[in-house]
């Protein structure tokens, strides 16, 4: 008998924004194990549940692994690599003839960021399909933020984090980081990090309406109502202001536009807010003061108040709250990382950074860094006219379950003429495309840190090489997007004369070539030799583990982009949205019920759900419900209940819990994958609902058009009499 070959080879986990650092273990050249790489400079060897199933994931024989067409009885079957481009590309084509440029829409689901060859290419796509109607997920994720750093920056992409390994006190408001491993925050091991905090003698303090995983962990957990976290936050600034605890002279400093920002914070006291929030007024006075007398001090939010009614201005307000408190660029506060490719610089010279450059046709929604808002989809499909959404092109997403009225796009999208998926299930999305075509293993993806080295808190480079070859018939996903804009007559730079001279030459660049060249002119960079001991590719790749790069640098004006060199403080929208705020501002009607979303570590959005292994144990997609609600509607003893909202009313299954205050209720996105059963054998049996059934598509906040999926009002009651039908109560 011959001994087997067995090896390692690293690569780094693309799951999840913490991208681990893994080492797989070959036998015979086949992926037997996957462990956490412990020489990684990011994660020290830690690693997730998600992770450790890798291998799981990529087997799963539901998977697809050739391009898929639809049938005329609705069915899918396999086709050849040739045949599927070529079907795409005629297809777009010919509606982009006929119907002109925006009748092909574009939609990127959160995969596209955790790929750098998909990143780098999406300018060349981009440029090649010309659509308005280029849509993603960054409207029901990141698009407030951006909007917030742009007018704070005059940067989209200006983005601090919490410099959560050196502060003494980290304030997390809505954000779940021990289910999510951390979110605009490169952080793996955010249990440890936590731990830390307060083993130094510091304090975690988690702001959420739920008593979650983290805040269980936390010194203090603060149950908010949903959607006011903006005034939670002007109210502690409004704190520090009258205490005269701020440094103005400092603030003024850095920032224009104080004065008319503090000539707004009267009208919010801690004793004003505090019955919008449900948070006593002696919480918040206590919580400036402490954030303010900390020795350092961060704070930080994340998806909950990011996908609620005041999504800009709770950004906003936490960049104000950093700053007045002396946080801002200093160490254990909110710092910028300074990543080896700096692609803050590279999308400032692209203008990929800017906002509100363009707006949608029938609603007239902005863009965000050259992304139109989720939420347009539907309405941009079924509204007649020119313009018209006839086609799509469906990256790595799936809206039917992560947008808003799910159900209102899932009817829409059988009405395309033509769609084309990228993706690597037939999903509650895919299942309307004429053609799918399926990427290969992540294991045989090259991985170049590029968007969230951004993200980093402790600055760090790593550059893996694929650990399997891929095989004769598979592509990557950056392939497959490279092949169809070759196949449109576009090339990988987007410039078209220079796309022209490289066709010529013959030569084919890639994505590894143009990160290359960004890495070596980086801050760290090579600059092709003229520094020696700096930074390229080989170098990075032949360091095991990877390079890092240090602690986050001091410091601010790297990253304020103002012609002025200034932050700015009071942009008019700003000003506007904190008026609107200030309108709002009352007591929460009697017998509100509030819903918000949910994440389980074992899960990922719409997917990772045909995987016994990461779905086994309790069921997960039930509508968390506190005692006392329960009691009021009768419900202490039921299993399911029918909720109903603006858009949808349907059975849910509860669990009554005292995890979410009063007056909220929880409930998983992502969930309800009835419909795919015969495609995904183990998701299609699994209980549950999709939240986005009850969201509403027409309700988005004020400054970047961000999905209002937290925070929605809902009707919760026993269930009916069995003759009550399920209902959609949009018109479409
Ligand atoms: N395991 C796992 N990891 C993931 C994902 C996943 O699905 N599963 N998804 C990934 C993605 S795409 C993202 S963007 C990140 C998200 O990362 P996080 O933002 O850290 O994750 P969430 O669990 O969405 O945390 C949001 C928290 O906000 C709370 N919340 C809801 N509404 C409000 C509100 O109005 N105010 C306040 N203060 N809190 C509120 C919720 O109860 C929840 O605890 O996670 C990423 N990582
Ligand atoms: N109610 C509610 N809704 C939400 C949220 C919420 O908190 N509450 N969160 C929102 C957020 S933050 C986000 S980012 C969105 C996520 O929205 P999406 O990005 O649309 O959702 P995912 O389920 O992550 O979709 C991933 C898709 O990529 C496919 N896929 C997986 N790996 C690969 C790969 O390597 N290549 C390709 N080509 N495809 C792959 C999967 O099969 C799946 O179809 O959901 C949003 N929706
Ligand atoms: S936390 Fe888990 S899913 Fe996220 S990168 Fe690490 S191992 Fe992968
Ligand atoms: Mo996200």
């Amino acid at each position: 008998m011959t001994k087997s070959k067995r090896r390692t080879a690293r690569t780094v986990c693309a799951l999840c924004e913490a991208g681990c650092g893994l080492l797989v273990e070959l036998d015979g050249g086949r992926p037997v194990a996957v462990t956490g790489d412990p020489d990684d400079v990011t994660s020290q060897g830690y690693i997730c549940p998600k992770g450790a199933e890798l291998l799981r994931l990529e087997e799963d024989p539901d998977r697809l692994r050739q391009p898929m067409a639809r049938t005329r009885s609705g069915d899918f079957e396999p086709i050849s690599w040739h045949e599927a481009l070529e079907r795409s590309v005629e297809g777009i084509t010919r509606l982009q003839r006929r119907y002109g440029k925006d009748s092909v829409a574009v939609h990127l689901g959160t995969v596209q960021v955790h790929k750098h060859g998909v990143v780098l290419m999406l300018d060349a796509l981009k440029s090649v399909l010309d659509t308005r109607n280029w849509t993603g997920v960054s409207s029901q994720d990141t698009s407030a933020r951006f909007v917030s750093a742009h007018h704070v920056y005059g940067s989209a992409f200006a983005l601090a984090v919490p410099d959560i390994d050196r502060t003494d006190f980290f304030l997390c408001i809505g954000g779940n980081p021990l289910a999510s491993n951390g979110s605009m925050m490169t952080a793996p091991n955010m249990k440890r990090r936590l731990r830390d905090v307060q083993r130094r003698g510091g304090e975690v303090v988690v702001v959420d309406p739920r008593r979650t995983e983290t805040a269980q962990r936390a010194d203090e957990h603060i149950a908010i109502r949903p959607g006011t976290d903006a005034a939670l936050l002007l109210s502690m600034v409004q704190v520090l202001a009258t205490d005269g605890r701020i440094d103005t002279a400092a603030v003024e400093k850095l920032a224009d536009g104080w004065h008319e920002v503090v000539a707004k914070l009267g009208a919010f006291t801690p004793e004003r807010v505090g019955p919008f929030c449900r948070v006593a007024p002696e919480r918040i006075r206590s919580l400036a003061r402490r954030f303010a007398d900390a020795p350092s001090s961060v704070a930080y939010s994340r998806m909950g108040p990011g996908n609620a009614r005041y999504a800009t201005l709770t950004c906003y307000a936490i960049e104000l709250l950093n700053l007045v408190a002396g946080r801002l660029g200093v160490e254990g506060g909110w710092m910028f990382p300074t990543p080896a490719i700096d692609t803050v610089r590279l999308a400032r010279i692209t203008g990929a950074d800017g906002i509100g450059r363009r707006h949608s046709r029938v609603r007239g929604l902005p863009e965000t860094v050259g992304e139109l808002p989720a939420t347009i989809l539907a309405e941009e499909i079924e509204t007649p006219g020119e313009g018209q959404v006839r086609g799509l092109l469906c990256f790595a997403a799936n809206p039917v379950l992560a947008s808003p009225n799910g159900r209102r796009l899932d009817r829409a999208l059988a009405r395309l003429d033509f769609m084309v998926a990228v993706d690597v299930y037939v999903n509650e999305t895919t299942r309307h495309a004429d053609i799918i075509l399926p990427p290969a293993s992540l294991l045989s993806e090259p991985h170049v840190d590029l968007y969230f080295a951004g993200f980093n808190v402790r600055n760090a480079m790593r550059w893996t090489e694929p650990v399997i070859p891929k095989g004769p018939d598979e592509k990557l996903d950056a392939e497959i997007l490279l092949e169809l804009v070759e196949r449109l007559g576009g090339g990988l730079t987007a410039v078209a004369p220079v796309d022209a001279v490289i066709r010529a030459l013959g030569y084919r660049p890639t994505p590894e070539h143009l990160a290359s060249a960004a890495l070596r002119l980086g801050p760290y960079g090579d600059l092709f030799g003229l520094r020696r001991d700096g930074l390229n590719a080989e170098k990075v790749k032949q360091t095991e583990g990877g390079i890092d790069l240090g602690p986050l640098q001091p410091g601010v004006s790297r990253r304020v982009f103002h012609p002025d060199g200034r932050l700015h403080l009071s942009s008019l929208p700003i000003l506007d949205e904190i008026d609107r705020l200030d309108t709002a501002v009352a007591p929460p009607p009697a017998g509100e019920m509030l819903l918000i979303g949910r994440r389980h570590l074992r899960s990922n959005n719409s997917w990772m759900h045909n995987v016994q292994g990461l779905v086994s144990g309790r069921e997960r997609s039930a509508l968390l419900i506190h005692p006392d609600d329960a009691k009021r509607l009768g419900l202490e003893r039921a299993s399911e209940a029918w909720l109903s909202s603006k858009v949808h009313e349907g059975r849910v299954d509860i669990e009554v819990s005292d995890e979410v205050m009063p007056g909220v209720v929880s409930l998983p996105h992502g969930f309800g994958h009835q419909s795919v059963a015969s495609w995904q054998r183990v998701a299609g049996a699994l209980a549950g609902v999709s939240a986005n059934d009850w969201t509403d598509d027409q309700a988005v906040e004020n400054l970047a058009g961000q999905s209002i999926l937290n925070g929605v009002v809902v009707d919760v009651r026993p269930v009916p009499e069995p003759q009550h039908q399920e209902t959609d109560t949009t018109t479409s």
